[in-house]
């Protein structure tokens, strides 16, 4: 199978090394081996590496207010030591290092390039972002993301039609559904845990459903602690008939791996082998589909979780 890979090392630039977690300061675990083990699975395999172009700051200001970039750019060019809250962050595990504004730029590149690549004519392109983006809205950073790498990507594709975004990291994309909340043209379908008991806590929920001509057009799937593959993958299936139903013309997942058994910090039950069922039940959209990577923690075992999913969703194009 050829598969096209966005990627770039510069996200080593960001090493955040501690967060602040109930009261502690705890380990970081958004680290950059997490994109490294990923990448290292690819090596050598069919599947072809490509560097992105760098993302223009005018395509940027689509997605984010300038002084929100100009912000980040400032703030972390001139730090020694990383700080974990400002005046644009709505929490405290999201640090600004003095490399988050270069990885932030890059990641927001990866998805953007991964983007043009499916708009000149590829049906399957994996963008290997870091750090994630589906919590970062228009003006707050939060949960690890800084500039909404989905989001940019999806802004690009509804230059050329309708645009569906599929979220399945563990944790709801509330960045991703405030940029779009008031939007028809870009439908958000989020399946994640409950936020009344995990992060982000204030959204996720069923009856955040869009408002003014965007309701109806983001729909949350939030499930419980614990959730198993059966239920998962039942879900899952409803969230893709609404996308059906939509008939878009360009699909975006933002595809954490958190919802991993072993994954450090979340909390459902979905083994290794789950990842390809998901993969394929995505690809019966048959639609041309870009693959944005979001979170998951447990370091070791993400390449073979990410190559089962990409497995999957080549099923169709073999
Ligand atoms: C980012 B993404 C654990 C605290 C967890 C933040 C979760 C961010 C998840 N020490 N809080 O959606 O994977
Ligand atoms: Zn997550």
């Amino acid at each position: 199978m050829s598969l096209k890979i966005v990627y770039s090392p510069i996200h080593k630039t960001h090493y955040p090394e501690r967060e602040f977690f109930k009261g502690e300061f705890v380990k970081h675990v958004e680290v950059p081996e997490r994109a490294q083990n990923i990448v290292k699975i690819f090596k050598g395999s069919s599947f072809e590496i490509v560097e992105p172009k760098l993302i223009s700051l005018s395509d940027l200001y689509i997605t984010h207010d300038k002084s929100y970039v100009e912000f980040i750019r400032k703030a972390s060019f001139s730090t020694t030591r990383e700080f974990l809250s400002n005046k644009y962050s709505f929490d405290t595990y999201t640090p600004i290092t003095r490399g988050c504004f270069t990885a932030s730029l890059v990641s927001a590149s990866v998805a953007k390039h991964g983007s043009d690549l499916v708009i000149s004519g590829e049906k399957l392109v994996y963008s290997l972002c870091r750090p994630p983006g589906h919590h970062a809205s228009r003006n707050k950073m939060g949960g690890y993301c800084y500039f909404n790498n989905a989001a940019i990507a999806a802004n690009n594709f509804s230059n050329h039609g309708k645009v569906a975004i599929l979220d399945i990291d563990f944790h709801h994309g509330n960045g991703t559904q405030e940029i779009f909340y008031e939007r028809n043209d870009v439908l958000y379908v989020s399946i994640h845990a409950d936020p009344t008991h995990y992060f982000p806590y204030s959204s996720g929920f069923r009856t955040e459903r869009g408002i003014g001509k965007g309701l109806g057009y983001n729909l949350n799937f939030p499930l419980a602690k614990g959730t198993n593959a059966s239920t998962y993958i039942l879900e899952l299936k409803k969230g893709l008939m609404e996308i059906k139903k939509y008939k878009p013309e360009f699909l975006v997942v933002s595809a954490g791996f958190d919802t991993y058994l072993k994954d450090p910090i979340g909390g459902f039950d979905l083994s290794i082998n789950c990842f390809q069922e998901i993969g394929m039940q995505i690809s019966m959209l048959n639609l041309p589909t870009l693959v944005v990577q979001e979170g998951g923690y447990c370091v070791q075992d993400l390449g073979i979780v990410c190559q089962n999913i990409l497995r999957g969703l080549n099923t169709l194009r073999g």
